[in-house]
């Protein structure tokens, strides 16, 4: 059954790979399953159609036959479920691997977007300058205690899991920041996950897609 995930018709990052579509086209790309690709306009996002698919009118969405599914938890999530390469077998590591997904999109990626809010939405605020130091030590806190738990070990609980495709997708976004440099245990997290094969494809048809190179 075909695969249509939507994407960003021209991502504001010019292909940075820092929109949302890349961790689940990273996800389909891991388990080796053929999608396509439906890009969507800013406008078009808002309207009708494409809200019956994202009732808050974002990108990215799922559609697989009849079902159709938003949020990248849930869709990376099924993904996984689905398809052998994503989640442990034993019963138990699987627990604790979407453990790590909800810990990376409720914990760690909240204090990231902040940060991004602060940076780009409110740098012209009389506060920002006040505020922004305030964000990056909420973010500092989370990364301490996730550089701590990882240690020297290449991936959060074993093997490579969804666990670990979502939060190096969340810690992605830090790297403009320069606070990964802090934690070379995490920056050096983040760039395994970068040389994955699977990464490199989704990150080369994303920045193509954004490039008007593929439909
Ligand atoms: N919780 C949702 C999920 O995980 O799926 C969040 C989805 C989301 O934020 N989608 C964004 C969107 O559609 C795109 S990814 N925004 C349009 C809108 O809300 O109207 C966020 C994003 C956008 C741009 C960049 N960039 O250019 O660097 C990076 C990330």
């Amino acid at each position: 059954m075909t695969i249509t995930i939507t994407a960003f018709e021209r991502s504001p990052d010019g292909g940075k790979g820092l929109a949302r579509d890349t961790r689940v086209r990273w996800a389909l790309e891991e388990v080796g399953v053929p999608y396509e690709v439906r890009p969507v306009s800013f406008r078009a996002m808002k309207e009708p159609a494409h809200l019956a698919l994202h009732p808050f009118g974002q990108i990215p969405t799922y559609e697989e036959g009849d079902l159709a599914l938003f949020e990248t938890g849930a869709i990376v999530l099924h993904i996984a479920g689905r398809h052998v390469g994503l989640l442990p077998a034993d019963a138990g590591a699987r627990a604790r691997a979407i453990t790590w997904m909800f810990a990376a999109l409720s914990t760690i990626e909240p204090p990231i977007l902040e940060l991004t809010n602060a940076k780009l939405l409110e740098r012209d605020q009389p506060w920002n300058e006040k505020r922004t130091p305030i964000v990056v030590d909420r973010v500092r806190d989370r990364l301490k205690p996730l550089s701590a738990r990882l240690g020297d070990a290449d991936w959060l609980d074993g093997t490579f899991s969804a666990g670990d495709l979502m939060m190096v997708s969340v810690l992605i976004r830090l790297k403009p920041s320069g606070i990964l440099t802090e934690f070379p245990n995490l920056a050096a997290y983040v760039a395994r996950g970068e040389a994955r094969p699977a990464y490199q494809r989704a990150f080369a048809a994303q920045a193509a897609f954004n490039s008007g190179k593929l439909g």
